[in-house]
């Protein structure tokens, strides 16, 4: 076996935490030859809950599971983190201006970005999922300047998913058939998933749908799908939430395929026209444990419009986090 890696999960007792832990414990994070040190932070009121989730993982005795340990301090939480999953955040409730909704998460990323800034490994990634998930990743990223941008990443891969899903019901084929599909932007109802230079069967996805479907149906119900849920199951999305969390991370580590690509929110380097610095999903691959953004693509003038619009949203979120001296 290898060395272990040692995980970070905030947010531990919520409900994507208790569906990503015994995933990670059982080896599908990174492989199934690595053990796993777990570390999970939560504010004071849910560590209760946090140690009977670590009970739970006592109780799996998964032979890949080297330690458990819980903690309401983030410094202590980070220390020596190979890998950091930042899942708790402060959700928007009712009345609660964007304003104030940064502000909140900029007292939880901010300390958090510093901790792992202090004690994290040299190779530490980062994946944020707790939302409003680019600016959140950013705000972490700007509190650790001596760990590289590049590492601090926002988590797309469930919409990526998501569309994948869609798009296969669509064409009565199956996910596996599907290459090269990209969600571009933020990780909001504006986000863009395209089809122009997805390929089913070696042909452009757009060409094999509807013009209608694609802009009335696929792309507003990919964007949607987080509420749709909600509706259906009274809850967030949780399994899905976790399954794309293992999937970026996996991918990440482990690379893409030759000939695919996948999406994630990553620190843009003025590709495509997105400004640099914000976290912006782009379509990437993975190698030796580094994103790239895929270069070369052409943008059409309906694509353009779709990117644009969701990459102003970032860059007003980023004016907005500015603005309250969170970056
Ligand atoms: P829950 O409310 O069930 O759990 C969140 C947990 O975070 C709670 O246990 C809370 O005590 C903890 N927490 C809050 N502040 C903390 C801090 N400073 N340090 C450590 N822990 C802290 O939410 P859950 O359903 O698990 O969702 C977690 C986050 O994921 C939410 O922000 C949610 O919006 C976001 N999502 C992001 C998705 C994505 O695709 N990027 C999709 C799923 C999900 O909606």
């Amino acid at each position: 076996t290898k060395a272990p890696v040692t995980v970070t999960v905030t947010g531990a007792a919520g409900q994507i935490g208790y569906a990503l832990l015994f995933r990670i414990a059982s080896g599908q994070l990174i492989g199934a030859d690595t053990p796993i040190k777990l570390r999970l932070l939560e504010i004071p009121q849910a560590v209760k809950a946090a140690e009977g989730t670590a009970m739970e993982l006592d109780d799996c005795a998964f032979p890949l599971l080297s330690s458990v340990d819980v903690f309401d301090d983030a410094t202590a939480a980070f220390q020596g983190t190979n890998v950091g999953l930042l899942v708790g955040a402060r959700p928007r409730t009712k009345g609660m201006e964007r304003g104030d909704l940064l502000e909140a998460n900029g007292g939880i990323f901010k300390p958090q970005g510093e901790a792992i800034n202090a004690g994290a490994a040299e190779d530490v990634k980062v994946l944020v999922v707790g939302n409003p998930a680019n600016t959140n990743a950013l705000i972490a990223q700007s509190h650790a300047p001596d760990v590289p941008a590049e590492r601090f990443t926002a988590m797309t891969r469930l919409d990526h998913n998501r569309a994948l899903t869609q798009l296969a019901q669509k064409l009565g084929t199956t996910v596996t058939d599907i290459k090269k599909l990209t969600i571009w932007g933020n990780h909001s109802a504006t986000q863009y998933p395209d089809l122009f230079h997805a390929e089913v069967g070696g042909k452009i996805a757009a060409e094999q749908v509807e013009r209608s479907w694609l802009a009335d149906e696929f792309i507003p119900t990919v964007a949607k799908r987080g509420a749709a849920i909600i509706e259906a199951r009274g809850a967030s999305s949780a399994a899905s939430a976790a399954n794309a969390a293992i999937d970026h991370v996996h991918t990440w580590v482990n690379g893409t395929p030759e000939g695919d690509w996948t999406s994630a929110g990553v620190v843009s380097d003025g590709s495509y026209g997105v400004p640099e610095g914000i976290i912006s999903s782009f379509p990437v691959t993975a190698k030796d444990g580094r994103f790239e953004i895929v270069q070369g693509l052409d943008v059409d003038e309906f694509s353009r419009e779709r990117i644009d619009a969701s990459v102003n949203e970032l860059v007003e979120e980023r004016d907005a986090v500015r603005g309250l001296g969170l970056i």
